[in-house]
């Protein structure tokens, strides 16, 4: 691909500059931020890393001229405000809204092919938005979050079996956050079932660190969220698109009816590859796994009736 753009050089942003350009999935990586010469300065940094990784992917940084991301064939959108202390949750979802908004406009207008990646949180909502504003079609508009929770999940379950992590799978779905649907029916080590390996009480408590994963890293750094994982589970979505690999990958997907949802972004397995979202798959769920995706979905839509129509105008 000729240009990826990453939006919002942050920890998150600039760790997934750096493996697109170590990956080499573009020959060119455009960052955006809007702090004053920090993509400029994180792109140079990176670009001088070039010639002892080897990888030959151009890395540029821009601070507001956004006709940097001309040309791009996928936009990742990393950027937004960190909760500040005396911030409720809708105040920062306000303010990220607004951020997220006039991004979209300039996606709109200067990347009308791009496919957007959203990362910003609240996930769901946030990709809600980047829809209505660019217009895109709901192919094109996909969040990362799945992926995410499901390598912790995978990663939980090698460390409690001292197993590679490569022969766990696991299915996540729901929206973003405290309300996840981790489903372990659907979990397997090398098609091993992970109930025959590890006890139901256990593996509530792997269930359980699974949906607090976000909040582990959180307390444990003090300042600042998980960035490793985050931007790995980015890159394996741009890598499926870019390379149209068809991988099958659970992502926050726009529904039109599926699981008996329309009209919201919710996670759910998809096939991925050159034009987005390919297919959504709808696996069959007991009617405990589909309650607790229902609930996790009237959460998302509590949160989506909160946004203000300036934030969702083209
Ligand atoms: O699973 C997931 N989807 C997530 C989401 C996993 C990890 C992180 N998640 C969310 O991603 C997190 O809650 C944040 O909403 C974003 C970015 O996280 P990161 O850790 O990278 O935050 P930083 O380091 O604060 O970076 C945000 C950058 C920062 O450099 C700001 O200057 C910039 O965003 N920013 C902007 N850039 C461009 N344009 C505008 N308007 C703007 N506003 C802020």
């Amino acid at each position: 691909m000729d240009k990826i753009a990453v939006i919002g050089a942050g920890n998150v942003g600039a760790t997934t500059a750096q493996r697109l350009a170590e990956k080499g999935l573009a020959r060119r990586v455009v960052m955006v931020d809007v702090a004053d010469g920090m993509a400029q300065g994180k792109a140079l940094d990176l670009y001088e890393s070039a010639p002892i990784e080897g990888f030959d992917t151009h890395v540029v940084g821009s601070t507001d001229d956004y006709s940097a991301i001309e040309g791009s064939g996928v936009v990742v959108v990393t950027a937004g405000l960190a909760r500040k202390p005396g911030m409720s949750r809708d105040d920062l979802q306000a303010k990220n809204a607004e951020i997220i908004a006039g991004i979209s406009r300039q996606i709109r207008n200067r990347a009308p092919e791009a496919i957007v990646v959203m990362v910003t949180n609240p996930l769901d909502v946030m990709t809600y938005v980047a829809l209505k504003v660019t217009g895109f079609q709901p192919t094109r508009v996909l969040g990362m979050a799945g992926i995410l929770d499901s390598a912790r999940f995978r990663s939980f379950v090698a460390m409690e079996l001292d197993v590679s992590v490569r022969d766990v799978t696991a299915v996540v779905l729901g929206g973003h956050g405290d309300t996840m649907v981790p489903l372990a029916r659907y979990c397997t080590v090398a098609g091993i079932p992970i109930t025959d390996l590890i006890a139901r009480p256990r593996l509530a408590e792997i269930i359980q660190r699974t949906r607090d994963g976000g909040a582990e890293i959180v307390k444990l750094l003090k300042t600042g969220s998980a960035y490793y994982a985050p931007s790995s589970a980015a890159v394996e979505m741009v890598e499926a698109i870019v390379q149209d690999r068809k991988r099958v990958l659970p992502c926050a997907a726009w529904l039109t009816g599926q699981y008996g949802l329309e009209g919201l972004y919710v996670g759910v397995p998809v096939k991925l590859g050159r034009a987005g979202v390919e297919q959504i798959y709808e696996i069959s769920l007991t009617p405990p796994e589909r309650h607790d995706l229902h609930q996790s979905a009237r959460h998302v839509r509590e949160s989506v009736a909160k946004i203000s129509p300036q934030s969702l105008t083209p």
